[in-house]
């Protein structure tokens, strides 16, 4: 330290806290806080610290009380990600079962490459006390906890051993947590004494901070090569993905898209990027992707791949494009997206290489053939999904469906359960362009992508990197802190819903309204699908009764109870089994300020189908099943269009 240098005596939690409150982003010249807030659950590990820290610094830096480590983290990456990754929020939870309950928060938000803050407290960097409380103990070294499983799913890992180690610690982990190209989940793992050391530290460290996120351009030489592969191609597909929006890049798109007429299919990540309405805009595309999108992959020469990871559902598990010599081009902030699929990478913001390459292709359009058969298929899509989300096609479904516990419709419509296509059509009809949908895992996510229109950029909040069940209702409450302007609507499975429903609870204390529509097939419907596609029908998927007599799941439904549930947890709920009362508790729920839930039992056989799409599940090679057998054959057959590109 040299003699100019101010210092201020402060513990190591306090000196974290009093850093994170004053870190900023800026990106196009719009300052904004990074951190929103703390969430935390504390404990042994973290009380005496960085809550204690928290407490005296509390007008600084807000501190909310989750009731689940998993479900903060999920809250803060939500909340990022509504935050187009410039803003997040920091989680500390205490040490040992508290740190590793964050783990799957952290892999998931790590794998969606949104910036999450993580401060788990750590055993004794002093080590005298040990083993104390929850300690995991190796016998072959001391400098092991159960933090270090944090580290492969961390863009940034640091252990915090000394309290001086923070002046180098804290900037690299704000570098990542800012970085586009580089960002996830941060841990600073927080050893429990060291936390409350004091130390003098620079007053530097301290003064407020911003961090411009740029928007790095992408080789010139390359950008010439990309507008003559667009020039040469006479069916060019874009896929959007989540970069589009984390980038801002969805004006960008449209006008290349207006200039060009090259059609769109979205990701999970990236659907809202070419808002519906707009005539190239073809919806999901991929394994749950709509008709019109795939069949253009499929013949398509050219695909300009704009932020996207390529993961197998956008790819259908590499069949989607099927063009003898289709080739890539690659649009992304990361070098490992972007060389995908031996892609001409075009490494840099979206935005950024979207406003170069405009002009670069200036003059050129596709075909008058090409936009004919574009503006065809997204007419017979349009009519698909209305066909798809009407009422009128409940019984027909029954019938279609033999197996269906929904066999009631046939005989008697009114008692029917509901579809869950037609509960997606009255929430289409009924929300709002800039509402926002939040959902992660089960047969929603399918569902929505190939049905939902996204008319906001923002309104579709999809987690399907990691298609987490359980980050719903956590998500939904970060979404809404980010964006408390809009209505926020989490559609959840009962299976999801049952694995991570307390953050109700948190909504109810901060008054952070959400709006849950719960699902209630009484099981999983996706993995039981998925079960009796393989050929084991739909095995151990049911929320019912061991039956005394087989042995198996199969006996009566069991008395559990969402609606009730939802009430003990303080929100507001109403029970929706028809299609009128569904849009009347919307409608009642969109004036009250509370966080409600709406349960809407629905059928767990109707189920919307996939359109010329694959997802590679492999199939047992033996078995004495013949359902095993010929799922075998037919996935033996599909696999041949699996593709290496190279
Ligand atoms: C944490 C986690 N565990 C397991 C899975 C595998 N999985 C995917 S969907 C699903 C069932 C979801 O059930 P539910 O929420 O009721 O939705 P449904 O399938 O009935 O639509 C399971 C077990 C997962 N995605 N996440
Ligand atoms: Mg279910």
């Amino acid at each position: 330290m040299t003699a100019r240098q101010s210092t201020i005596r402060l513990t190591m939690a306090q000196a974290v806290v009093r850093f994170l409150a004053q870190q900023h982003t800026a990106r196009d010249g719009h300052e904004q806080a990074l951190f929103g807030g703390v969430f935390g659950i504390f404990g042994h590990g973290n009380v005496a610290g960085i809550g204690q820290a928290l407490h005296e610094q509390r007008s600084a830096l807000r501190y909310y009380l989750a009731r689940n480590e998993q479900a903060m983290v999920h809250t803060a990456a939500a909340y990022a990600k509504m935050h187009n990754r410039l803003r997040t929020l920091a989680c500390t939870p205490s040490s040992g079962p508290g740190a590793t309950n964050m783990i799957t928060g952290a892999a998931g938000a790590t794998i969606n490459r949104v910036p999450v803050l993580l401060l788990p407290g750590d055993i004794f960097a002093g080590r005298r006390p040990a083993p104390v409380l929850q300690q995991l103990e190796s016998s072959q070294s001391q400098d092991v906890s159960v933090n270090d499983c944090f580290k492969p799913v961390s863009r940034y890992w640091d252990r915090i051993n000394r309290p001086e180690q923070i002046v180098t610690a804290l900037p690299e982990a704000m570098r990542v947590l800012t970085s586009p190209a580089e960002t996830g989940a941060v841990t600073l793992a927080l050893p429990q004494d060291v936390q409350a050391e004091a130390y003098d530290y620079p007053a530097a460290l301290f003064e407020p901070r911003v961090w411009t996120v740029g928007r790095p351009r992408a080789d010139r030489d390359r950008l010439q090569q990309a507008a003559q592969w667009i020039r040469a191609s006479r069916r060019p597909l874009i896929v959007a993905g989540g970069g589009v929006l984390y980038s801002d890049a969805t004006g960008a798109l449209r006008r290349l898209v207006d200039a060009t007429g090259i059609a769109v299919g979205e990701t999970q990540a990236g659907k809202g990027a070419l808002p519906d309405p707009h005539p190239l805009s073809l919806g999901g595309v991929g394994a749950t992707g709509t008709q019109a999108a795939n069949r253009l992959a499929h013949d398509a020469d050219l695909v300009l791949v704009i932020g996207s990871r390529l993961s197998d559902f956008t790819t259908a598990s590499k069949t989607a494009f099927q063009h003898d010599t289709v080739r890539f081009i690659g649009i992304n902030v990361t070098e490992l997206d972007a060389f995908k699929h031996a892609a001409l990478p075009l490494v840099g913001d979206a935005r950024a290489v979207l406003d170069e390459l405009l002009p670069l292709v200036a003059g050129y359009h596709v075909t008058a053939e090409y936009v004919e058969a574009v503006a065809a298929s997204q007419a017979a899509w349009r009519a698909e999904v209305d066909r798809v989300c009407s009422p009128q096609s409940e019984i027909q479904s029954a019938i279609r469906n033999p197996q269906s516990e929904n066999q009631s419709a046939i005989s008697n419509p009114q008692s029917a359960l509901l579809e869950q296509a037609h509960v997606i059509g009255v929430l289409q009809d009924t929300l709002a362009p800039t509402d926002v949908i939040v959902c992660a895992a089960g047969s929603l996510p399918g569902d929505l992508h190939k049905l939902w229109r996204a008319r906001d950029p923002k309104g579709y909040h999809m987690e399907y990197g990691y298609s987490c069940m359980g980050y719903e209702i956590a998500g939904g409450l970060g979404v809404k802190m980010a964006a408390p302007e809009r209505e926020v609507y989490v559609l959840v499975g009962d299976g999801s819903y049952l694995m991570m429903a307390q953050e109700i609870v948190t909504a109810v204390q901060e008054g952070i309204k959400v709006t849950v529509v719960l699902f209630d097939n009484r099981g999983f419907a996706s993995i039981g699908g998925l079960s009796e596609a393989v050929g084991s029908g739909g095995f151990g998927t049911r929320y019912r009764y061991r039956n005394a007599a087989t042995g198996e799941l199969d006996g009566d439904v069991l008395p559990v109870d969402l609606a009730a549930n939802a009430a003990s947890l303080g929100a507001r709920v109403i029970c929706a089994d028809t299609l009128a009362a569904l849009r009347d508790a919307l409608a009642t729920t969109a004036n009250d300020p509370r966080t409600s839930v709406i349960v809407v039992p629905v059928a767990r056989e109707a189920r919307v189908g996939g359109y010329e799409s694959w997802w590679d599940v492999p199939v047992a090679e033996v078995s004495t099943t013949p359902e095993v057998q010929s799922a075998r054959a037919a996935w033996e057959k599909a696999r041949q269009k699996e593709r290496d590109f190279l």
